[in-house]
């Protein structure tokens, strides 16, 4: 394995052990995790694996085969770029009271590129993996998953929820995890598309506007807002939308509308699941994406695009997935169509002078383990 021979180069020892975790794709339930809503993520078949051992010094040394010479941290303090998110689980774990000294770790990852698909959470999770391990912390993946959290959250000042991680942790193979990000009581439901003749198709956009950084914390700012101006804990708990909309303006009035009705969406798509409707999620994933676009306000002219073309091309539905503002959108697509998918997508993309996108199936694949 890759990250091995890199970790015998780098640190001259076998490692103890390879972990890997996966990144996610989410079918529906965008910008409700952190408005202690419902969300339906599956995790992906590419991720982060990493080859990790103890050190006993407190010392971390990592290297990323996607980025360039070992990065060696003394102070955690001083970690810098891609290496916050490793480092940021050690501090998190040290933060709880684990007795995680330091680690030498090799990470090699294989989520496309701008795809939106989770890389960081990915990471997060499999250096808490690989540590909860070789510390005997007995840590469930819940608890990883929200160690993960914190590391973003307060290591490396990403507001982000629950989904990202929790998805990573806690994926199964054929399965979506339907979570309950409030209790976080998770199920693992059925998704098995080939059985119906359908696919999920990922369109990577392979773009991410930077200038819309600032914008998931300001959108997570205006739903605590809301909540606050409502009287609720989080706008989980609105129900009676009419009467909450009538109470807001602007900004505020779009977001409320948006994640009291992704959450029903939510909803209304398990049951279709549990039905064995799986071909009639499409309008579930058109109105998600109308609702993103207009209410939530953190779609882009790229991801538009996708979602229009692919359903033009005969998708069954499509919309953006994951924070927005670029990365990928998904498109369920029967198998007949997904050439004519294809095509619509690439042509309205060269009209407008754009890359063209990737496009490839996703299937739910199993969540962070230990693979040696
Ligand atoms: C990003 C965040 F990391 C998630 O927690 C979630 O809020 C998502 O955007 C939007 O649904 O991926």
């Amino acid at each position: 394995m890759r990250v091995v021979d890199a970790f015998r180069e780098s640190f001259g020892a076998e490692p103890p052990g390879v972990w890997h975790a996966p990144g996610r794709v989410n079918l529906i339930g965008e910008h409700t995790d952190y408005n202690d809503g419902f969300v339906l993520p599956f995790a992906v078949p590419w991720g982060v694996t990493a080859a990790v051992s103890r050190r006993e010094d407190g010392v971390v040394r990592v290297r990323s085969l996607q980025a360039g010479e070992p990065v060696t941290v003394d102070d955690l303090d001083r970690a810098e770029g891609w290496s916050r998110y490793v480092v940021g689980v050690v501090w998190a774990l040290r933060a709880a009271g684990h007795p995680v000294r330091g680690a030498d770790i090799v990470v090699d990852g294989d989520v496309p590129q701008g795809a939106g698909l989770s890389s960081s959470a990915a990471l997060e999770v499999v250096v808490g993996t690989a540590l909860n391990e070789l510390y005997g912390l007995g840590l469930a993946k819940m608890e990883i998953a929200l160690l993960a959290q914190k590391a973003e959250n307060d290591f490396v000042g990403m507001p982000c929820g629950i989904m990202d991680q929790a998805a990573s942790a806690l994926g199964e193979e054929g399965k979506a995890l339907f979570l309950d990000c409030r209790s976080l009581a998770g199920r693992a439901i059925p998704f098995d598309l080939a059985a119906e003749g359908l696919q999920l198709l990922i369109i990577n956009t392979g773009v991410h506007h930077e200038l819309a950084d600032g914008q998931y914390a300001r959108r997570r700012e205006d739903c605590e807002n809301a909540a606050k101006r409502l009287g609720v804990d989080a706008l989980r708990d609105v129900t009676d939308l009419a009467g909450a909309l009538a109470k807001l303006t602007g900004d505020e009035r779009k977001r409320v509308q948006h994640v009291v009705t992704e959450n029903h969406r939510v909803e209304a798509l398990i049951g279709l699941l549990r039905a064995g409707a799986v071909r009639e999620i499409g309008a579930l994933l058109n109105a998600s994406h109308l609702s993103l676009r207009d209410q939530f306000e953190v779609s882009c002219a790229e991801l538009d695009v996708a979602v229009e073309s692919a359903v033009r091309g005969g998708a069954r539905g499509a919309r953006m997935t994951g924070g927005g503002f670029g990365g990928s959108a998904i498109a369920l697509v029967a198998d007949d169509k997904v050439e004519s998918v294809r095509q619509a997508v690439t042509s309205a993309y060269a009209e407008r002078g754009w890359a063209a996108p990737e496009i490839y199936p996703a299937t739910p694949a199993a969540g962070a383990r230990r693979l040696a």
